[in-house]
């Protein structure tokens, strides 16, 4: 039994309390003239597009265009604090693997190659020459088969185009990307029914929506500067709905921390309506919503008629759905859907955003078509104020899938890199994320290589994927920073140091697309690490272009040696081969900084087979648990960055000083006949197996009954690997269903 690691919700996001926390971890890691610097360049036109989220920044930037969060990502990456060979000569990887995933990045900043070479347990310096004619080496013995490349969402355009035409050009597909374990089910999900695979809005859109629906999604702490919009959006009246088992706090009152009304008021409140829903409780309530549109016979002819197909049998199947059923597996009560389906109806223009509250069940695709279907019954998509909205991760993630980062590119990008490079890709589809571990643990991938992420603590089921890791010949990671995937090495190992977002990279620019199809520039201001008896740290790109001279022939023609140089001719590559992007170099350096993306859908064009939208049926997901069983949801708390933990708090939701809780409902936890501030394992069950993940005290907590939520990655180890989404293959990492046992 301990002290239950809780103080109470605050009512309140942001304001003052932000503005000290932010400043507070910047002035540690970066000092304060660093600092400075690097926060007055953060969001603005020529300075560094924040290394946080993938929200937009609006035209008109303000002095500080920054949230707490994405000062403490800065913070984080700028650290004065330096890792050399001789922490590695000091300790083996045995040993250094004993250390929290904490103490890792806390080393700082890596700024020399090491070699972990076969049979020894430590890691020693290398020489850059050195390091890439090794791996060289050893991927040309393998063959291109049994290699994988790795993508994280921070990688630059230009990174990224250059690392997918090093595969191609290597001969593999083989390009999982973190978008795999985030939005794919989104991807997927669009691209069936709108014939696009990302949102249909911008930013100017939610000035002009009348109704915002904020599904499965947390901004207030993974997208705080969305709250900025939103609170605009309801400041001049538009009605702002949360569905989401928790009633997260960014979502009830905001206190816009560079405005005095934020700083001296109470707080402008968000969210006009909370819809609590169970988790993956989505589908029934979506279906719920449009049942009831149907049912008033509120759909829109003109807009369906014209635009869209499979109407009919939409209308059918919904209209036979039973509302018991409904209200039952939504765990919503009928009349607050009711009156949400009123509140849609008279809305002129609605927008729905979601993040991975939707993209992480095994019904995930469905989740996301059925909002499509809710929008499409009364043509929200397509038009001013309306649209659907994914909201991205990874700052770049969209980025790096138009850079053609995906194990199933378009035979006609292929066709383009074809022409424009004359070499012949390959066309056999790769292996995304779930796939490359399958295929690690069965020898058939004998080599991965990492541009940055941390792919061991982001992927499901720890165990095996640690395992199928070590077996692996080679790893070799991209990285600023050690974490759990470098201290769980292939046979042989490399760990490539490489500049980060804020860097200073001679003066150069590189590129990135927001969460809206907006491509601009991000310029690093910051003297980089390192140290003058080591040769300089290389940006992505230059490391990319001096691996492909060391892995591809002698003859190779492909001109790396000048664009690891010159960045402008790798843009002119780019827009060569990726549509949208002619005139790349020119339009990132006009006075609008850069340039939007066409998108078909969001002006109202479907590009699918029949060039209509489409309505799709699915089967509500029932819920079934035995009587000891929850649904455990697996969540980032507001002091983390996916796999790199700042601290132990939640401020947010009232934790603080441990990260083992797990949030269940008081209700559960008397009927379990448990107490709160008791320690617990919990037990993942799924087809018969059992996994574990040890030590974690109860919290009771405002959630809905028979659900859980405990935080990411500490539980990945319950995410078996084959639970994943249906057609999208992501972890269903939000849907676990667990047991809790006492210690
Ligand atoms: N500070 C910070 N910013 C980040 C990140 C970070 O780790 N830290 N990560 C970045 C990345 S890569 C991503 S993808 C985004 C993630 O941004 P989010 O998707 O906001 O992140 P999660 O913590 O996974 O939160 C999921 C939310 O969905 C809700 N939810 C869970 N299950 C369900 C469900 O079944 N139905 C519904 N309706 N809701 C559900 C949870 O209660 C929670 O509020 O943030 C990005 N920004
Ligand atoms: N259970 C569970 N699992 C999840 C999720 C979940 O909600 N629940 N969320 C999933 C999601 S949405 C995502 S996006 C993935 C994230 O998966 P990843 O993108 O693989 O993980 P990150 O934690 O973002 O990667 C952090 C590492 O990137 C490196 N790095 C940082 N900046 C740079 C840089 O500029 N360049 C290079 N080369 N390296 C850099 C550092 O070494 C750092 O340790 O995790 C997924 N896993
Ligand atoms: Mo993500």
């Amino acid at each position: 039994m301990t002290d239950v690691p809780s103080t109470g919700v605050p009512t309140v996001s942001a304001g003052v309390t932000a503005v000290g926390v932010a400043v507070g971890m910047v002035g540690r890691e970066m000092g304060l003239v660093r600092g400075a610097q690097g926060l007055l360049a953060l969001n603005q036109v020529h300075g560094i597009d924040c290394p946080g989220c993938a929200w937009p920044e609006p035209a008109e930037r303000a002095r500080f265009e920054f949230c707490e969060n994405g000062a403490k990502h800065l913070a984080h990456e700028a650290t004065r604090d330096v890792v050399t060979a001789d922490l590695f000569r000091q300790r083996s990887i045995r040993d250094l693997a004993r250390e929290s995933d904490r103490w890792l990045e806390g080393q700082g900043r890596l700024i020399e190659p090491v070699l972990r070479r076969r049979g020894s347990d430590h890691f020693e310096a290398v020489s850059w020459p050195e390091a890439f004619a090794h791996i060289g080496r050893v991927l040309r013995e393998l063959g291109p088969a049994a290699t994988a490349f790795y993508t994280s969402g921070r990688t630059s355009n230009e990174a990224a185009f250059l690392w997918q035409l090093l595969a191609r050009r290597f001969g593999t597909n083989n390009l999982p990307d973190c978008s795999n374990l985030c939005h794919e089910s989104s991807g997927k999900a669009l691209s069936a029914t709108l014939g696009v695979s990302k949102g249909t809005v911008q930013l100017s859109d939610f000035e002009k929506a009348d109704l915002i629906l904020v599904v499965g999604q947390n901004p207030g702490t993974n997208h705080p500067r969305m709250l900025a919009t939103l609170e605009a959006a309801a400041r001049r009246g538009c009605h702002i709905v949360s569905i989401n088992p928790l009633a997260e706090v960014g979502l009830v009152r905001f206190k816009h921390p560079q405005h005095v009304r934020g700083i001296l008021g109470r707080g402008t409140p968000i969210a006009s309506d909370f819809v609590r829903v169970r988790i993956n409780g989505d589908v029934a309530l979506f279906q719920a919503l449009s049942k009831a549109v149907l049912e008033r016979e509120a759909w829109q002819p003109d807009f369906i008629d014209a635009s869209t197909s499979g109407f009919a049998a939409f209308r059918e199947h919904s209209l036979g759905l039973s509302w018991e059923v409904l209200v039952a597996e939504s765990g919503v009560p009928r009349t607050q859907i009711e009156a949400l389906a009123e509140r849609y109806l008279q809305s002129r223009a609605v927008i729905a955003c979601w993040a991975m509250g939707l993209t992480q069940h095994e019904n995930a695709v469905a989740n996301i078509q059925e909002l499509v279907n809710l929008l499409l019954l009364r043509g929200h998509v397509g038009r001013p104020g309306a649209g659907l909205c994914p909201v991205r991760g990874h700052s770049n993630v969209q980025g790096d899938r138009t850079m053609g980062i995906t194990p199933t590119p378009r035979p006609a990008f292929l066709d383009r890199l074809r022409d424009a490079f004359d070499f012949e890709p390959p066309r056999a589809p790769g292996l995304d994320v779930v796939d490359t571990i399958r295929a690690l643990r069965e020898g058939r991938v004998r080599a991965l290589l990492s541009m940055g992420g941390n792919f061991l603590a982001a992927s499901p089921d720890t165990t095996a994927t640690a395992a199928a890791l070590t077996s692996a010949r080679l790893t070799v990671q991209v990285l600023t920073k050690l974490n759990r995937t470098a201290v769980t090495p292939g046979e042989e190992a490399l760990l490539l140091p490489c500049l980060g977002r804020s860097d200073d990279d001679r003066g150069r620019f590189v590129s990135v697309e927001n969460s809206m199809g907006f491509v601009h520039t991000s310029r690093g201001s910051l003297t980089p690490p390192g140290r003058t008896d080591l040769a300089p740290v290389p940006s992505e790109p230059e490391l990319v272009c001096a691996l492909a001279s060391a892995l591809l022939s002698a003859e190779e023609r492909l001109p790396w040696r000048h664009w690891a140089q010159d960045y402008d001719a790798i843009r002119d590559a780019i827009a060569a081969c990726v549509p949208g992007f002619q005139d790349m170099n020119a339009r990132l350096r006009a006075p609008e900084h850069g340039f939007l993306l066409p998108n078909a859908a969001r002006e109202g064009r479907f590009e699918t087979a029949d060039g209509r939208a489409l309505f799709t049926t699915h089967p509500t997901p029932t819920l079934a648990l035995a009587d000891d069983e929850l649904l455990l949801m697996t969540i980032r708390t507001h002091d983390q960055y996916n796999t790199t933990v700042y601290s132990d708090d939640d401020r947010y939701r009232g934790i603080h000083g441990e990260r083992r809780v797990v949030l269940v409902n008081v209700a559960d936890l008397e009927r379990l006949g448990l107490t709160a501030g008791q320690w617990v394992d919990i037990v993942g069950r799924f087809r018969g197996e059992e996994s574990v993940a040890e030590r974690f005290v109860l919290i009771p907590y405002d959630i809905p009954e028979r659900c859980a939520a405990a935080y990411f990655p500490e539980t990945n180890a319950l995410v078996p690997l084959d639970h994943v989404a249906r057609v999208s293959n992501t972890p269903a990492s939000k849907s676990l269903i667990v047991a809790l046992r006492p210690r």
